[in-house]
């Protein structure tokens, strides 16, 4: 569906005055405070973060799921629910697909489809934790780090195949997440396990054109309870860094133990030169897949405060910015526009942590004004100047807004029907 700027436009007009007022006080004090809002603008309306294709239907649990009606059937229609998205907030220019369940039948035609809403394709992901119908053997006991060889060489070919899907889409990274592990103590030899994994990456990544990233996600436990081949990022920065240049750690927000401090992962990454990118999404006690923020704004804004740094120190630091998310009670676009949200007002606040001043007092361990340092930019409402990027790029003042005003399920709904079922978990 693709929403005329006319439509968007006239939205905009109804709570334009408000917005000017509310704006127009914000960029006053933020003035006074020495910061400039002209170059927060450019930065907020140059940051986009990629959607992923499996988070435009409801989520499910193993004890069941819920439909919510309109759901995309098809590649295409994931491509324009992003498009919608994207036309809502002008910050999601990109979508992360997930093969097999997103296999283009034509590149080319997809492309010039996706390029039709602004947008462009980010990593693709491989999938070695289901079996499909017809592949010739199973990975129920892993993939890369599977003691039968047969089903490793299988599992790097279909990897080396999601690389080819993602180099006719324009893709310029490879995500490998790997479900490989054990559930009880005893079932898998570590560094056996390891070592196969490390082979079967390192054919991988021979397969990564020049140039091109390949990004290694780790996670703690889920779907294996007792022990996982990449666990965590000291496993994943071994593998990393053994592999080469192109080879990254994703640091997914939901990947952790509970109270992991995951600002200073981020930061030791950034020293490594090894951060690739993000899957953002917020939990309370696993991989509990919610919207972003929704939890623990503090702890996004705090992750946020190390990237700006390391932006700063490197501004040729490439990193890629995707979702993650998946649940069984919101609408999810609804969920994404809230995400994008939370993401792109805890990178605003960030940019306003005066830095050489909390520089001054970490050196002279003055601990209370560290404090306050932090907070006096997370406090700061600047959902105004979120507000004002979008108004300037010809987005929507108020997305969610417009998205519930305009009937926008209820038209998916009609045009797909109310049985739909989107792929992916
Ligand atoms: C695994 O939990 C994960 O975070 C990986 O990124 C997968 O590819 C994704 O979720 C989708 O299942
Ligand atoms: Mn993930």
């Amino acid at each position: 569906m693709q929403l005329p700027k006319e439509q968007i436009a006239a939205h905009n007009q109804t709570s334009l005055a408000r917005h000017q007022a509310q704006y127009r006080f914000l960029a006053d004090s933020l003035t006074a405070d020495g910061h400039q809002p002209e170059q927060l603008l450019a930065k907020l309306q140059a940051f986009q973060v990629a959607l992923p294709s499996w988070a435009l239907g409801t989520g499910g649990t193993r004890f069941g799921r819920f439909p919510g009606g309109g759901e995309p059937r098809n590649l295409e229609e994931k491509i324009a629910d992003v498009g919608l998205l994207h036309a809502l907030n002008h910050s999601s220019g990109a979508i992360s697909l997930h093969i097999p369940w997103d296999i283009p039948q034509d590149a080319a035609a997809i492309r010039t489809l996706a390029a039709s809403y602004g947008l462009v394709f980010d990593a693709v992901n491989s999938n070695t934790f289901q079996d499909q119908p017809g592949q010739p053997l199973s990975y129920k006991f892993g993939s890369l780090s599977h003691t039968d060889a047969g089903v490793r060489r299988q599992a790097v070919a279909h990897n080396v195949e999601v690389i080819r899907h993602g180099v006719a889409l324009g893709s310029k990274a490879t995500t490998v997440w790997l479900s490989d592990g054990s559930c009880f103590p005893g079932q898998q030899h570590f560094r056996r396990a390891f070592e196969r994994t490390l082979a079967g990456l390192a054919e991988i990544y021979e397969a990564l054109p020049p140039d091109w990233r390949m990004y290694v996600e780790y996670k703690p436990f889920e779907p294996n309870f007792y022990s996982m081949v990449v666990q965590d990022w000291g496993a994943s920065l071994l593998y990393v860094s053994k592999l080469g240049p192109k080879a990254f750690s994703l640091v997914d927000l939901g990947h952790h133990l509970p109270n992991a401090n995951i600002e200073q992962i981020v930061a030791l990454l950034l020293m490594e030169g090894k951060l690739g990118g993000f899957h953002f999404n917020d939990s309370k006690y696993g991989d509990d897949d919610l919207t972003a923020g929704a939890l623990k704004p503090y702890q996004l804004f705090l992750i946020f405060k190390e990237l700006v740094e390391g932006m700063e120190r490197n501004p040729q630091l490439s990193l890629s910015w995707m979702i993650d998310a998946s649940h069984n009670v919101k609408d999810p676009l609804e969920d994404l526009l809230q995400s994008v949200e939370a993401i792109k007002l805890a990178y605003a606040q960030a940019l306003l942590v005066d830095a050489a001043a909390l520089h001054q007092a970490q050196e002279a361990n003055d601990v209370a004004l560290a404090q306050e340092l932090l907070q006096r930019a997370f406090r700061t409402d600047l959902r105004p100047l979120l507000a004002e990027a979008r108004l300037r790029a010809g987005a929507a003042l108020a997305p969610l807004a417009l998205f519930r005003d305009l009937g926008m399920r209820a038209q998916l709904v009609r045009e797909r029907g109310s049985r739909t079922v989107a792929t992916g978990l």
